[in-house]
């Protein structure tokens, strides 16, 4: 039994979705308990590929229930959509899916103020998805938010949403110039997907509460990365939820003491999408050849991913900060072909050497990356699933990194399906 928190130790983009399918197989419950449709989990199998936003990367390994928690924010619209399209690659969702009565809604009008208030952040624009996340976490926490279980009675939700629509189209009428919106129109549009996802809504707490008491294994699935954290990230340039071990354990009401491992998933480089500061970015041909390779674009809105170096700096502060015990290394086989592969050891911030992550824009943005350089390696290592197998150099590059952080890897992957998987 074990109930094990993956995280992304980055920001974002790490290989989450491939690892929690490739573990789902075992576990009893997956659960999903930040964020929403921002979210891009890029699961390969099969020679099928499949993105998940919303719904567990459980859902296609092994019968496991997969449960959105309390701290997701669900737009109703996109999860049905996704339901359907799992369904259409033959997977039942009947008796494993379940939604949380307490999970707030995106609803149409927080897509819309997502993408007003980015046009009018003009240059400091966050570099959102424009899913809606941020103002739907506003909502919630102003409380005026409207939850899963407040979908059951039209009634009481035409009256959240009236309320809701008073100050929002105040907002939109004087401040964004722009039309304002009818409580009739939003109840029509969200009566399909409310009569798809009725069967769904209950009380995860509970569920997963008698999971534990009955020595059941769950898995809890991050989304996006720490450095993406609301208040341990580059902030503002963060998610507005906490993709943290902390925040699983909100986002679930599972409680701190009940967790047994925090995974964390780095890749062998790193990348950023969206705005603000990224120390180790290569804005070289160096960087465009990992964007290449990796194929670096996101998942959910298709940008162009920024990429760099390893940023062992930024990777033991989040080590640290999520209690991380065991760790994957993906995305191994991007590097083949580096004849030397850097790796950041230490900022210097006006002139002072440090290991330590600032946790301030200003002292963040002027930090100049030391790197040591490393052999890299020529032949291919993609699909290796022997740690032997492996050219000595990687070995040795995993092997310093380990050292670095004091954390050993348990997991290194080495292409994008299931089967491509080193278990150490
Ligand atoms: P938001 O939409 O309010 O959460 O955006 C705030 C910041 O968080 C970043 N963010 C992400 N970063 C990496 N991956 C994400 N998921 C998708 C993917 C993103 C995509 O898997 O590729 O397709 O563009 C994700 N979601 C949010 C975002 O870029 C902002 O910097
Ligand atoms: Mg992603």
């Amino acid at each position: 039994m074990s109930i094990r928190v993956v995280i992304g130790a980055q920001w974002g983009d790490e290989g989450k979705g491939k690892i929690v399918d490739l573990l789902s197989d075992k576990a009893d419950y997956v659960v999903r308990f930040q964020g929403g449709a921002n979210a891009g989990h890029t699961l390969k199998f099969d020679d099928k590929k499949f993105v998940l936003h919303l719904i567990p990367s459980g859902i296609f390994n092994g019968d496991a229930d997969c449960v959105i928690g309390n701290g997701v924010v669900i737009d109703p619209i996109a999860l049905v959509d996704e339901i359907k399209g799992v369904q259409e690659m033959g997977f039942s969702l009947e008796g494993r899916f379940f939604i949380s009565q307490t999970a707030h809604v995106i609803l149409p009008y927080h897509k819309l103020l997502d993408q007003l208030k980015e046009k009018r952040r003009g240059g400091d624009a966050i570099g959102t998805t424009g899913r809606g996340i941020g103002p739907a976490y506003v909502s919630k926490v102003s409380r005026v938010g409207i939850r899963m279980v407040d979908l059951l009675d039209r009634e009481v939700l035409r009256k959240k949403i009236d309320q809701n629509l008073k100050d929002i189209n105040f907002a939109l009428e004087n401040l964004y110039k722009e039309p304002p919106l009818k409580t009739d129109d939003l109840m029509e549009e969200l009566e399909v997907s409310i009569k798809a996802l009725e069967p769904f809504i209950c009380n995860t707490t509970n569920l997963l509460h008698e999971g534990i008491n009955n020595k059941k294994s769950i898995l809890l699935e991050g989304a996006q990365g720490t450095l993406l954290d609301v208040d341990h990230g580059t902030y503002p340039y963060v998610t507005s939820s906490s993709p943290t071990s902390g925040g699983a354990c909100i986002g679930s009401g599972i409680a701190p003491t009940a967790l047994t491992n925090v995974m964390g998933i780095t890749k062998a480089y790193c990348t950023r999408v969206g705005n603000g500061p990224f120390p180790t970015e290569l804005l070289d041909e160096t960087g465009e050849e990992l964007r290449k390779k990796g194929a670096e674009f996101g998942a959910t809105t298709g940008r162009p991913r920024r990429c760099g170096w390893l940023d062992l700096v930024a990777l033991k502060y989040v080590v640290q900060l999520n209690g991380m015990n065991e760790l994957t290394l993906t995305k191994m086989d991007v590097m083949d072909g580096f004849k030397e592969i850097k790796v950041c050891t230490s900022y210097r911030i006006d002139g002072k050497e440090t290991d330590v992550f600032p946790l301030c824009l200003d002292e963040i943005e002027k930090i100049e990356p030391v790197y040591i350089t490393l052999p890299g390696w020529k032949n291919s290592i993609e699909g290796i699933t022997d740690w032997n197998d492996l050219p000595s150099t990687a070995q040795s590059y995993i092997r310093f990194v380990e050292e670095y952080l004091g954390v050993k890897f348990t997991i290194i992957s080495t292409g994008p399906k299931r089967n491509e998987t080193i278990l150490v």
